[in-house]
């Protein structure tokens, strides 16, 4: 046994194994942002980096729940493995179905190559993103070779998707009234594929045209244009075509070296996100363990000194107890 294999802990071992409930204990822990997580989490990371992670964003109630199940149906009879998280669902999928919404998930019953979850934001603060990423990735290395995440696009949501995706689905409907506003909001940089949904309603056509219009004025970073694809899941329509265009745009990031440097900014934003977490913590810790720092606090307070002394003193102290 080499030594990395001797160091894997047994519940990473076990994930490997293909264990569903490891994965699912692990899961949880790394949302609770229990300690206890990290060692298997970190033994892991040499076995992510495979899965095509495509995320659905969009308004409220546009389809985004719908649309992952029947993609989720559309790979698993291309003999896909398929992994979903679902974060914040209004509609929250649970033991194969969508709750509160009463839409079954295509899968047999049993069937080990689907792994779902969801997860709340809520109470999380700050920790949305964090453990968003840790549980695709975690969904990635246990073999899933697509994870299908879907997010409520409002606000950091949107940023937490497009550094998680390799490929944003930003879904619409077709009257683009409210939505404009949120494509404003930043939607409209983040989508490598638009989707405008229930196409079976009025107004797709014109939707989609306008989206396609809009594609053209942007100029985006690395030479992708935005496919825009309708569909209806109702029907259902369009569910290959948008299984395509993601499939375009994943080729692309291959074909033009996207991909490895789309990598190299999210880990390094990652860890230097990590390197700030640790310093912030040690920074507040030494701030008020030090009395010496309290009475320069106080005489800050009087006006007597100005804070950016303090601030030099704590930098020192830092670098001493360092
Ligand atoms: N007409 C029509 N209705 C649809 C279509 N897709 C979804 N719906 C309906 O729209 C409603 C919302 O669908 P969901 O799939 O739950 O939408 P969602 O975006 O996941 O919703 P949230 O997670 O709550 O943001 C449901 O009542 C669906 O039946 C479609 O293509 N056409
Ligand atoms: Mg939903």
């Amino acid at each position: 046994m080499s030594r990395r294999a001797a160091s894997t802990p047994p519940v990473a071992r076990r994930i490997l194994q293909g264990d569903r409930q490891a994965l699912a204990r692990l899961i949880t822990q790394v949302e609770n942002r229990d300690p206890a997580a990290l060692p298997a989490v970190r033994s892991l990371y040499p076995h992510s980096g495979k899965a095509t992670v495509v995320g659905l964003t969009g308004p409220l109630g546009v389809g985004k729940s719908s649309l992952v199940n029947l993609l989720l149906g559309h790979l698993r009879r291309q003999g896909r493995s398929v992994g979903v998280v679902a974060v914040d669902p209004s509609s929250p999928f649970s033991g194969g179905s969508i709750l509160g919404d009463r839409i079954r998930l295509e899968r047999p019953p049993g069937d080990s190559d689907v792994f779902i979850r969801s997860m709340a934001s809520r109470g999380h603060a700050g920790g949305v993103a964090l453990a968003t990423r840790e549980t695709v990735r975690l969904l990635d290395a246990f073999g899933m070779d697509v994870v299908l995440v879907e997010t409520v696009g409002s606000g950091q949501s949107d940023v937490e998707i497009h550094d998680v995706a390799t490929t944003s689905v930003v879904v619409v409907v077709p009257h683009l009234g409210d939505e404009v506003q949120s494509l404003k909001a930043g939607l409209f940089e983040i989508a490598d594929v638009f989707c405008v949904n229930k196409a079976d309603l009025p107004g797709a056509d014109a939707a989609a045209r306008y989206l396609n219009e809009m594609t053209q004025l942007g100029g985006r970073n690395g030479g992708w244009r935005p496919a825009v694809v309708q569909t209806s899941t109702v029907g259902p329509k369009g569910i290959e075509e948008l299984w395509t265009a993601v499939a375009r745009h994943e080729a692309f990031l291959d074909s033009s070296g996207t991909r490895q440097e789309l990598d190299r900014r999210r880990l390094t934003d990652e860890i230097l996100g990590l390197v700030r977490e640790r310093v912030d913590a040690r920074l507040a810790e030494v701030f008020a363990r030090e009395p010496e720092l309290q009475s320069f606090l106080d005489r800050v307070v009087a006006r007597e000194i100005d804070p950016h002394s303090v601030a030099d003193r704590l930098v020192a102290e830092i670098r001493r107890s360092a």
